[in-house]
């Protein structure tokens, strides 16, 4: 007898839009990077010197030979790596995703990989795969993960493009006129073990290798986070993009290659656009907090918590995301200024967070004295007015405002404010003499209608 079994057809995969897509991370507003390699070993010294620049890239600028810098891979030991904490510590300070290098421009894979030995399990004591308990915890959070993958640039696994650097840019070291006639005549390259295959050999066996890995092993994706084109070519392009459908929502941004591959958003890279600069399209300020993306043990400039919270609420009122880096240590750790911005910025985030999250930019552009952003509401408009520079008379003044007003409050204490408008549309509030919050005290305007205007002349940027 014949037996028919009637397979079930695979359900079709949901294909959904750009803006279905985006939706989460419109929301969002704020994430944290976290670039995490081998470099921190070095931590920006090498051979007794402290190398220039940022500190993942102290292979490349200190022409560290291959088998050299594999051997610090012994000194990654993250023994105090607690990825619950780490992911802990973005959610309190506000932070919606977490972007981390799966694989750095040193090709060290943070994750399990069978397309090369140079990776955390092969090539470390420590042996485990460093993504798979973050993604844990960050399903445990609730927060959006997000891989950060080098495809092109790879000093370490063959084939891999290399930005050339001259040595000065590093240390003028006494080979320097042959460092840099080297580098010169192959492509960026340092060490002869760097051109055993060919970059399109490069992107067959280890680029969608690992991306396949990191697209299938680790749950829902939620970013891939493409960098540095160098070298790319549009068929390396294509065969790592047609790998995103393994993960039909993810977001990608801008730096698979330019200009054929647009992805999702754009990357301004630790600045902030300015407003003439915008021209609708999604993007995301990647900012560090120091110096550095990759831990550097003397890199101690740190930019106040009130300048990063200030630099959020400008990008919030502009319509960008902020993706603000920490760079851990060999040890598995943040450096402790890290975490201090980070509570410090979730104290103000608890506060004031609703200003920031799913808003839309400012009707009015910036003001002189802090900035705004909007939400609305089936019942008109919520505005938020962040203000940086407290009015010394406690008169707040809007011009160009045509709304009526339902209610106006500061988010610190929930007190009512008094409101008037002129005939010719100039909104007063009146303030306590004190601000509540010296950083940037949120008023909380709510108003009937939509908001339309034009941006104040005076925009300062
Ligand atoms: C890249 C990396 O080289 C760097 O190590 C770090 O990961 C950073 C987030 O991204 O650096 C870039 C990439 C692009 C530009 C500048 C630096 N750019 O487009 O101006």
């Amino acid at each position: 007898m014949l037996l028919l079994f009637i397979i079930p057809a695979v359900p079709a995969q949901k294909v959904l839009t750009k803006d279905q897509r985006m939706l989460w991370w419109r929301e969002a507003r704020f994430g944290m990077f976290i670039h995490w390699g081998v470099y921190s070993v070095p931590a920006g010294s090498w051979d007794g010197r402290q190398i220039g620049g940022i500190g993942e890239w102290i292979m490349n600028r200190a022409k560290i030979p291959v088998a050299d810098y594999q051997k610090m891979a012994k000194q990654f030991n993250p023994v105090n790596y607690d990825p619950d904490a780490w992911v802990k510590m973005a959610k309190d300070a506000g932070m919606k995703y977490i972007v981390i290098t799966s694989k750095h421009h040193d090709g060290f894979a943070l994750f399990e990989t069978k397309a090369s030995k140079w990776n955390v399990v092969d090539a470390t004591e420590y042996g485990k795969d460093l993504l798979k308990p973050l993604a844990e915890a960050c399903k445990k959070y609730g927060i959006k993960l997000g891989f950060y993958y080098s495809q092109a640039q790879d000093w370490n696994n063959p084939g891999g493009s290399a930005a050339r650097k001259v040595t000065k840019e590093g240390w003028a070291n006494p080979d320097s006129v042959i460092i840099d006639a080297y580098t010169k005549e192959h492509n960026g390259h340092w060490d002869p073990a760097q051109e055993k295959k060919t970059f399109a050999q490069y992107i067959d066996n280890f680029a969608v290798p690992q991306v396949k890995e990191l697209l299938t092993n680790y749950g829902d994706v939620a970013v891939l986070w493409w960098d540095t084109p160098t070298n790319m070519t549009d068929d390396a392009a294509t065969k790592l993009q047609s790998l995103l459908a393994l993960q039909p929502a993810i977001i990608t941004n801008d730096r698979l290659k330019r200009p054929n591959f647009p992805g999702d958003h754009k990357t301004p890279e630790q600045r902030i656009p300015n407003l003439k600069d915008l021209d609708g399209s999604d993007w995301e300020t990647c900012m560090t907090m120091n110096g550095t993306w990759g831990f550097k043990s003397y890199d101690h400039n740190y930019k106040t918590p009130e300048t990063l919270i200030r630099n959020l609420l400008d990008i919030a009122s502009k319509g960008g995301n902020f993706l603000l880096n920490v760079g851990p240590t060999n040890l598995g750790e943040f450096p402790q200024e890290s975490i201090d911005i980070l509570a410090k910025m979730g104290q103000w985030m608890k506060i004031n967070g609703e200003a920031v999250y799913a808003t839309k930019a400012s009707p009015w552009g910036l003001f002189e004295w802090g900035r705004c952003t909007k939400k609305e509401t089936k019942e008109g408009t919520t505005l938020y007015f962040s203000v940086f520079e407290w009015p010394a008379d406690g008169k707040l003044e809007i011009s160009n405002f045509k709304n009526k007003i339902s209610s106006a409050k500061l988010l610190a204490d929930g007190k009512k404010l008094k409101t008037s408008v002129s005939k010719d549309g100039l909104l007063t509030i009146v303030l306590p003499s004190k601000a509540p919050d010296p950083i940037a005290s949120v008023i909380k305007v709510i108003v009937t209608g939509k908001v339309v205007t034009k941006p104040v002349p005076s925009s300062p940027k």
